[in-house]
């Protein structure tokens, strides 16, 4: 209710200044004054012009320090610390052209305000100027967009053969890992294989599924290099690791990747925040229905013995049923593939 009176209160007090305003000018036009705008009156403005700059110019400095408190911590893979570092030149670059082109606009407006008796000088073309101004930025944008494709090229480059293979699997509305074993290759997989026993649909007749394990957190050894490959029972999802700076879709029917190296354990990021509750997360990155702000799963990154012993304790995706290692009884992928259209698609083949 106070809200509501502020509001009309304020909306009246702004219509009667501007009636005032509107009052002014007619008198103004009674008495006959042909001067609408004098010197003073320049030279107010120019003086606040002036005085907006300085207090916008110390308001945005103020409120873009404070906001640090927002941002991630140090990037915690290899190619984040790289990728944080362009993004930070990037910054760096756009503040400073954003102080000097401002510093001059309202300087500019407050020197040369208009004065009786003062005129200004024509000044309409100078091909050399005009080549200079056009030359300088089209050289730091292109080496931007270079440097910035090359990058992009070294963080999307394959995967080294020696990376261990974790497979990422969204769902509405949560995330499960699968390691692949000893073997390093995961077993085939098929959404028609989907049971409740078995809900990555993982083909027990495969090999290589054998080894393969089944986590709910997301355990990564640190300074090893993991290729996670994704995939989506429903819709496209999309999974990211903000502190590792990573991000790829999740996307039904086919198999997406991303390699990389975390730098950073959980312990250490502990001590770096100064907040002992820290944990890592893998988020969902993509509006994937009314669950998707909760769609989230722990990431542990822990030295190579602790990721061991926690590796020993987890769960192989068939340790559970009777006759593990047998063909799982809704279908196999020789039925899979016979039957549906676009059965290939869907099957992965590590
Ligand atoms: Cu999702």
């Amino acid at each position: 209710m106070i809200k509501l009176l502020i509001l009309i209160v304020t909306v009246l007090a702004l219509i009667t200044i501007w009636r005032l305003i509107r009052v002014l000018e007619l008198v103004r036009e009674l008495r006959g004054d042909d001067e609408q705008i004098t010197d003073s009156d320049n030279r107010v403005n120019g003086r606040l012009l002036l005085w907006f700059l300085i207090l916008g110019m110390a308001g945005m400095t103020y409120f873009t320090l404070d906001a640090k408190k927002y941002i991630l911590p140090v990037a915690a893979s290899k190619h984040g610390e790289l990728t944080d570092s362009y993004l930070y030149f990037n910054f760096a670059l756009i503040i400073f052209v954003f102080f000097v082109t401002q510093i001059l606009l309202f300087y500019f407006a407050w020197k040369y305000k208009h004065k009786k008796g003062h005129k200004a000088y024509f000044y309409p073309e100078n091909h050399k100027l005009e080549f200079i101004w056009t030359l300088i930025p089209a050289i730091v944008l292109l080496s931007l967009i270079v440097y910035g494709l090359k990058l992009w090229n070294d963080i999307t480059a394959p995967a080294p053969p020696d990376a261990m293979v974790i497979e990422l699997y969204a769902k509405q509305f949560d995330w499960t890992a699968r390691y692949s074993g000893a073997d390093n290759t995961l077993g085939y997989s098929n959404y028609k294989l989907i049971t409740d026993d078995n809900p990555l649909g993982v083909d027990a007749k495969d090999k290589h599924s054998a080894d393969d394990k089944i986590t709910r957190e997301l355990h990564l050894p640190v300074g090893a290099k993991i290729l996670f490959k994704f995939h989506a029972r429903d819709v496209i999802h999309s999974a990211y690791f903000p502190h590792l700076r990573a991000q790829m879709n999740c996307v039904p029917g086919m198999t997406t990747e991303f390699y990389l190296e975390p730098t950073i354990t959980t312990d250490s990021m502990r001590l770096i925040t100064k907040n002992p509750k820290f944990d890592y997360i893998l988020l969902c990155n993509k509006i994937c229905g009314v669950a998707h702000y909760n769609m989230n799963m722990k990431m542990v990154i822990e030295s190579a013995d602790d990721f061991k012993k926690w590796y020993r304790d987890q769960q192989l995706v068939f340790a559970g049923t009777p006759n593990a290692g047998s063909p799982v009884q809704t279908a196999s992928v020789t039925d899979v593939n016979a039957g549906g259209k676009n059965a290939n698609a869907m099957v992965s083949r590590q």
